[in-house]
């Protein structure tokens, strides 16, 4: 349950402000005797260090060095200069003060890398590097750098390297790197990559911005990017590559028309480029600029298995994937599933690559290690203006591709598989990517990943935000029988209303057929799924607009609600499944839809929109006996919603992008009713964050030039 998370975090923040304050220790007043009545401080102060004649480098060195295990190193506000590289410690944290902009700004033509060859337990959050690198580089099987959370970091600026090859971030034979809300910028002096793994584990790249930053503005100025985010390496010995990686909820732009410089030939090098992985999930995000040419492509994937690419939104490029001869890595793809995506061409016809979804193998492989193809599934996927699926293999049988609209289907060797394809094969990961909420109850959101090892059972790797960090643990999973989960989603909410969010999905149970699970979490993690529902009758429309989670009925516990059919005859219906804590109840909650094509493009918006404590449902839709486009807001009575109008004035960028980015949903006026925002047009048309604010009983339009809700899901 996403809502209302923002008003806690800023009290929880205030707090962390006052505490955060205090004098550090050691430092201030270090012949002063210690109030043995008061706990140790929890943070040191880098403005306790400040010395005239000493450097900033040293300064900040040496409030880290002062720092004690558990503790947070805090920098105030300012543009610290550093003129060597400085050395973060394990066992620390490290973060802006509070609403404070810091910056570190690497000195010199070719700035600082911060290299560390052993790192753990660490989260840097809030801090802004210019012209710093981080590398952290461990070596092969050695666990040395483990658990390390970047978190709302801004990098910008950098080296220049030759083929626009330098990373923001490189990460090697890591553990447990994760990149949280961080952005990458990079103007046209300072082109290159954002982040580069190597054969590290438990890699999670998620909501964070390469190229923009949550404003979008459309010039795209920080784009220059030859590739967002790299995965490579691998060792055939041991079958090691970048193994469970999680990339979810991204936005990667490259500044569009820039092209590559003459003589520089990979300075485009693709958006998102995967090779010798195993469990990549690539989920939820959303990728543009790159050009529909060899060398460009949203997303390029090749000799791996087990990859999940799901519900991420592609413009101006697709996708690529093949298996490519090697001898350092696997001549493999092998479960692989790109499943309800969407990709908008932008009218392009004639393009060869990139031009949707593309596979090819390379006719040198000679399958020494054993069948190169086998379960490919392409499905669900959505064509918005243009483009194909090409299937370029003698094995085009292991290829499933079905319910991809408006695609044309070229399978040049022998035909691929285009019906009665599973609805979620074993090998299918209903769990991919990320499910983000407040698992521990301390109003702070969290996130946990599902993990399966080899041979292993598997398990949920949770980050839980404490303090200024991140505490990581691993929480027993039983995830059988999820199938439907690949359809219906993992729905996250607070269903018995004790302040943690819980999971719920939908799939087989015993005696029952199909029925809703809920997994409700404790001190420990997650219970066993129990089931609470059987799963009801549904329809085409509960996948068409998918199952939300709010609290319609306004008792504090989250209720699950979908399109389907209710009655005998079944009839379309708003079925409601209202949570008493330990099960659902199915109720018709009416129906009274109007739906318009904009419907299925922008998607159905939850939230309090009349402020009464129950949610609401909105989309765009039609009005009136004239059917006119509106805002058709279905308001959560007792027992059902009533429907109105809450008017039009929506105007969205010319160009496609309010689709592409969604629409945001939250209370950008703080008075307790929901509103919505996206970026589209105001004034004479200029690009500009539009809003509709809600009075509790409609929307006005309101304008600026600043993204001010959180993105959409
Ligand atoms: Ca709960
Ligand atoms: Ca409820
Ligand atoms: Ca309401
Ligand atoms: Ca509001």
């Amino acid at each position: 349950m996403r809502r209302g998370l923002g008003v806690i975090l800023a009290a929880v923040l205030a707090a962390t402000l006052l505490t955060g304050w205090s004098p550090g220790w050691p430092g201030g007043e270090p012949d002063a005797p210690r109030d043995v009545r008061r706990p140790a401080s929890k943070t040191v102060d880098v403005g306790v260090f400040l010395t005239a004649g000493r450097g900033d480098a040293s300064t900040v060195q040496a409030a880290i060095d002062a720092a004690e295990p558990g503790q947070t190193v805090v920098f105030p506000e300012g543009v610290y200069q550093l003129d060597r590289p400085i050395r973060f410690r394990s066992g620390r944290n490290y973060t802006a003060a509070e609403g404070a902009e810091v910056v570190l700004r690497g000195s010199g033509d070719k700035g600082v890398t911060l290299g560390h060859e052993e790192l753990r337990d660490v989260t840097i959050s809030g801090l802004q590097f210019d012209n710093v690198r981080l590398e952290l580089t461990a070596e092969e099987d050695s666990e040395a750098i483990v658990d390390v959370t970047l978190r709302d970091c801004t990098f910008r600026n950098g080296p220049v390297g030759s083929e626009w090859g330098v990373a923001h971030v490189l990460l090697r034979h890591t553990v447990g790197v994760t990149v949280d809300g961080c952005e990458f910028l990079r103007d046209s002096e300072h082109p290159g990559r954002g982040v580069v793994s190597d054969s590290s584990r438990l890699t999670v790249v998620k909501d964070s911005w390469f190229g923009t930053t949550a404003d979008l503005d459309p010039s795209v100025q920080d784009g220059w990017f030859r590739t967002a985010i790299n995965f490579w390496g691998h060792d055939l010995s041991t079958g090691q590559g970048n193994d469970e990686v999680v990339v979810d909820g991204n936005v990667w732009r490259r500044t569009p028309g820039i092209g590559s410089p003459a003589g520089c030939e990979f300075c485009q090098d693709h958006g998102l480029y995967a090779w010798g992985s195993r469990r990549l999930s690539i989920v939820g995000n959303r990728a543009d600029g790159w050009d529909a040419s060899p060398a460009g492509g949203s997303m390029k994937l090749r000799n791996q298995h087990d990859t999940f690419v799901v519900g991420n939104r592609m413009r101006s490029s697709g996708i690529y994937t093949y298996v490519y001869a090697s001898q350092n890595m696997p001549e493999v793809f092998r479960r692989v599933s790109i499943r309800d995506n969407s990709i908008d061409m932008l009218g392009a016809t004639g393009c060869r690559h990139y031009c949707g979804v593309t596979y090819w193998r390379d006719a040198e492989i000679l399958g020494q290690q054993g069948v190169p193809e086998s379960d490919v599934f392409i499905g669900g996927n959505a064509f918005v203006d243009g483009g194909l699926i090409s299937v370029s293999t003698d094995r085009a049988a292991a290829f499933c591709v079905q319910g991809n609209s408006a695609a044309a289907l070229i399978s040049h060797l022998g035909n691929v598989q285009t019906s009665d394809c599973p609805p979620a094969p074993e090998w299918e990961e209903p769990f991919a990517g990320v499910q983000r909420g407040d698992f521990d109850g301390d109003g702070r959101e969290d996130f946990v990943q599902l993990v399966r090892d080899d041979g292993e059972d598997p398990y949920w790797r949770a980050h839980l935000s404490a303090g200024n960090g991140v505490q990581i643990e691993e929480w027993p999973a039983q995830v059988g029988g999820a199938q439907l989960a690949a359809q219906l989603g993992v729905q996250v909410g607070d269903f018995d209303g004790d302040g943690r969010d819980d999971l719920a999905w939908a799939g087989a149970c015993r005696d029952q057929g199909n029925c809703w699970r809920v997994a409700l979490a404790g001190d420990d993690g997650f219970a066993p799924p129990r089931p609470w529902a059987r799963l009801g009758p549904v329809t085409a429309e509960t996948s068409r607009f998918g199952v939300q989670v709010g609290d319609f009925d306004g008792d504090a516990r989250d209720d699950l609600l979908f399109r389907g059919a209710c009655g005998s005859p079944g009839e379309p219906c708003w079925r409601m499944l209202s949570s008493d804590g330990e099960s659902f109840h199915a109720t018709s909650w009416g129906d009274a839809v109007a739906w318009t094509s904009e419907s299925d493009v922008y998607g159905l918006f939850v939230a309090d929109f009349s402020g009464d404590g129950r949610d609401d449902v909105a989309y765009r839709g039609a009005c009136g006996d004239a059917g006119e486009p509106c805002f058709r807001v279905h308001v959560s009575g007792d027992d059902g919603f009533e429907v109105s109008s809450w008017g039009d004035a929506f105007w969205p960028a010319a160009d496609g992008t309010t689709a592409h980015f969604g629409i945001s949903v939250g209370d950008i006026d703080g008075d307790g009713d929901a509103d919505l925002g996206y970026r589209g047009r105001c004034g004479d048309g200029e690009s500009q964050w539009r809003y509709h604010v809600s009075d509790g009983t409609a929307f006005t339009a309101a304008c600026s030039t600043r993204a001010k809700l959180p993105p959409p899901d």
